[in-house]
């Protein structure tokens, strides 16, 4: 008999526990939710830049809002790659100086999404392919 009481009280405490497990995952749940006010708002836009086997960003000049993304996506059979920065004239051809907002290394196919928060212009080339001419512009207003 007293062997029965000692296993009704092992379950009504797993009946609590799970209770209890199951507020705190709640819990957890409603504080994303929260958090929800620091994504994108709805009104921000990703604008596709396409990497070509021409050695080109199309369209290589952008006006976006700020706040907006871009995404360069792979449309090449030749690597590429997306650095923020200008290109100068040296000796040797043409140059990349990154200011390295962003940089998304060589890649050879998917994409790559920078989110522009502050207004400005920014340049931005492929450090591969500099000497093709491979650069670009992001005007945010
Ligand atoms: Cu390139």
């Amino acid at each position: 008999m007293r062997k029965i009481v000692v296993i009704l009280n092992i379950a009504a405490l797993l009946t609590i526990f799970s209770f209890y497990g199951c507020s705190i995952a709640d819990q957890a749940n409603s504080s994303l939710d929260s958090d929800s006010s620091t994504t994108p708002s709805p009104t921000a836009t990703t604008h596709i830049v396409e990497m070509t086997g021409n050695y080109e960003f199309v369209p290589s000049s952008l006006t976006i809002k700020q706040g907006d993304s871009v995404e360069w996506v792979m449309n090449s059979p030749k690597p590429h790659e997306v650095a923020s920065g200008t290109v100068i004239e040296t000796e040797d051809g043409k140059e990349g100086v990154p200011d390295d907002l962003w940089n998304s290394g060589k890649m050879v196919s998917g994409s790559f999404t920078y989110t522009f928060n502050s207004t400005g212009t920014f340049p931005y080339y492929c450090d591969s392919h500099v000497d093709q001419g491979m650069v670009g512009e992001i005007t945010v207003e």
